[in-house]
């Protein structure tokens, strides 16, 4: 496992906690799910469904596979290895990937403009010069966008056990604000 991936799941970890006990439990999710809906606001309903139901499988998942002794959190220690684990974690983070990068682009032109990708990354909790320098690293066209792809398979990316020196790492990278 690299040390990239390492930090960039501390780093989810962190921001998903976001009642900030400092474990992950199902209120997080519905505060998360919260917040990213909030700035979906030109999402139709269909996009909306998918993003609440990308979050309760991602808690959902954590919970069936990890909380063991069913006292209903979970611990950086436990969530660490698991996501970053593809056979394990990865269908999960391939819907959550889809749901979350459609709501980039509610007219689905299947390009996403960078106003609304800060946005969303924001509503999750990341700083906002790493949002710039992600949205940077992928490449945007000279209108300034990228494409819903892009932002998937970066996400899908994120959470890959064996790669570093990628956008993702961007979101990790400590910046002067
Ligand atoms: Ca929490
Ligand atoms: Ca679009």
């Amino acid at each position: 496992m690299r040390t990239e991936a390492t930090e960039r799941a501390e780093l989810v970890f962190s921001l998903f906690d976001a009642n900030g006990n400092g474990v992950l439990d199902s209120e997080d999710f519905d505060l998360m799910t919260g917040r990213v809906l909030e700035v979906a606001v030109a999402s139709d309903d269909g996009a909306r469904e998918a993003i609440r139901a990308a979050f309760r499988r991602y808690w959902t998942t954590l919970a069936t596979e990890l909380d063991a002794n069913g006292d209903g959190v979970i611990s950086v220690d436990e969530f660490r290895p698991f996501v970053l684990d593809p056979e394990r974690f990865g269908p999960t983070i391939t819907e959550f990937a889809e749901a979350l990068s459609a709501l980039g682009d509610p007219d689905g032109d299947g390009l996403i403009e960078r106003p609304l990708f800060v946005s969303l990354m924001r509503a999750i909790g990341f700083a906002e010069a790493n949002i710039h320098a992600l949205f940077d690293a992928f490449g945007p066209d000279v209108e300034d966008r990228i494409t819903v792809t892009t932002w998937a398979r970066g996400i899908e990316d994120y959470y890959a056990p064996d790669m570093g020196g990628i956008p993702a790492d961007q979101l990790v990278a400590v910046r002067a604000v």
